[in-house]
């Protein structure tokens, strides 16, 4: 790092929202840099202490069970993601006068002078396996990368560090962007658009511009997704550097500039010397896994971005081959007396519910937690014929309650009114009550976890460990 990003942190008084993930990190970057850095946080539980007290002998000044007041003297806000532009402690910020930008920006603001360019990918669904994806094609390329930002880890720890890359891939959430007014991607990915996350956003007009902040001043390639006109929409209204290709990708056959699928082949008439007359192979849709629709549209959109970046066609074929998913996405977890579960924790909201609903049928839906301001009727109404039955859990119940009495008023509803630990648990014996051999039970909960469980992965692992108990108590 250079003497002039340390003499532009040098005593600056920067106020740090948040001791998470991203909190910690661009607290100890900004201190190391000589910031006298306070970080503020509403929680005060063990966890918060512990950290606070790992950040103590840094000289990081951190307020517990506060969110709201702005320290005294504070010439600039450093937020984390979560935290809603509405939080009391920016409208205080605003009215002292006061930035405020996300751990996005510090990291971007950051970046030494021969800093690694980055592929940015963002979208509702998706956007963690298109990175890691994205990674693995960069990998098989022989290049030095690394899946960053909303997967997990924090881009300042990165950006700060001593690992050197050739290229980032990073996954940005809309969260991120809103708080990144001055991040330049190479080149960027929106892989759809849905309704998410609106009680944070206020609207869906705003998520949709938050999410296309990532095409701004992209170099290379804006890539969108046909299928989805709201995100070549966004390509469209973005003020990108000259030369900028707007670059397609769908699953059916590719038009010039475009990736797409022939024949059970994945092709390139984008990044092809004549892009008119031919059309290049990558990689075949078995090297996609697993090679459900929703997928091969992410390899195409990891392709595009890698093939932006100029990686050869055969590394997008290994990348690809060389992928395999993480856990809780659409993931079998057992057979039990000819029915099958399948863990989709993941789906958060109704966009990714609606994906995984698609393909089975009969279905005994595990399905609840918090809504974050979405509605159900769209889902249900599309996904109604396919129901043998559904178990309700979490805050949000209700929701789907009405809209399964709207547009499904046969399909038999077991309500859990608990949260205990042993929730999930009951879940799984009511599902396992109404099921029949030859259905599939399905958690796609198209909800956030986080009223009953730490996150989705802890949810999705409950449901697995309660499928195997059943599975062993039943022979
Ligand atoms: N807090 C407050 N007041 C608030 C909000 C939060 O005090 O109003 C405090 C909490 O007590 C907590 C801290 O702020 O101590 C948490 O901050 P945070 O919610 O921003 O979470 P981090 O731990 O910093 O993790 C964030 C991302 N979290 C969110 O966007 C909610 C992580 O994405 C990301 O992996 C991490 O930074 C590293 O970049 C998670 C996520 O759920 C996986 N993302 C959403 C999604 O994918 O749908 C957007």
């Amino acid at each position: 790092m250079g003497s002039r990003q340390v003499s532009d942190w040098q005593g600056r008084k920067i106020t740090v929202a948040g001791l998470g993930v991203s909190g910690v990190s661009a607290a100890r970057a900004l201190a190391g840099l000589g910031a006298r850095v306070t970080v503020v946080d509403g929680g005060d539980g063990d966890a918060h202490r512990a950290r606070a007290a790992e950040l103590a002998p840094l000289g990081i000044a951190v307020r517990l069970g506060d969110a709201e007041t702005l320290p005294e003297g504070t010439d600039l806000v450093v937020t984390s993601p979560g935290w809603k532009p509405s939080s009391p402690l920016f409208a205080a910020a605003a009215a002292a006068g006061v930035d405020v930008v996300g751990d996005v920006e510090i990291a971007w603001r950051l970046r030494g002078p021969d800093a690694p360019p980055w592929l940015a990918v963002t979208g509702t669904n998706g956007k963690t396996t298109t990175t890691r994806m994205l990674a693995s094609i960069l990998t098989a390329a022989g290049l030095r990368t690394a899946a960053i930002g909303n997967i997990g880890t924090p881009i300042v720890d990165v950006v700060t560090g001593d690992e050197p890359y050739d290229v980032l891939a990073v996954e940005l959430s809309s969260y991120q962007l809103h708080w990144a007014p001055s991040l330049r991607a190479h080149s960027a990915a929106v892989l759809n658009l849905a309704p998410d996350h609106l009680d944070w956003h206020g609207s869906m007009e705003a998520y949709a511009a938050d999410k296309g902040r990532v095409y701004e001043g992209n170099t290379v390639a804006c890539v969108y997704n046909a299928a989805d006109k709201a995100t070549e929409d966004l390509v469209r209204e973005a003020d990108v550097e000259e030369g900028c290709r707007a670059i397609g990708f769908t699953l059916g056959t590719p038009g010039p500039s475009q990736l797409g699928v022939v024949d059970g082949i994945l092709v390139d008439r984008a990044f092809t010397p004549d892009r008119h007359k031919q059309a290049q192979e990558l990689a075949e849709v078995g090297d996609v896994d697993p090679p459900a629709p929703h997928n091969i549209a992410n390899a195409l959109a990891a392709a595009a971005l890698a093939r932006a970046f100029g990686v050869p066609p055969a590394a997008v074929r290994d990348g690809l081959r060389a992928f395999r998913p993480d856990a809780h996405r659409i993931e079998h977890v057992a057979d039990v007396a000819g029915v099958a579960w399948i863990d989709d924790s993941k789906a958060t909201n109704t966009h990714a519910a609606q994906a995984s609903l698609a393909a089975y049928d009969p279905i005994v839906w595990i399905a609840g937690g918090l809504a974050k301001g979405a509605a159900f009727d769209e889902l249900v109404a599309a996904s109604a014929g396919r129901l043998r039955g559904a178990v309700l859990i979490g805050a949000d119940r209700e929701l789907i309650r009405e809209a399964l009495a709207r547009h499904a008023p046969e399909v038999p509803v077991v309500d859990l009114d608990r949260t205990d630990t042993g929730a999930m648990s009951a879940a799984v014996a009511e599902a396992a009550a109404l099921a029949r051999p030859g259905d599939t039970v399905l958690l796609a909960p198209a909800c956030a976890s986080m009223d009953m469980f730490t996150d989705y992965n802890k949810r999705g692992e409950a449901f697995a460990e309660a499928v195997r108990a059943l599975a062993a108590e039943r022979g």
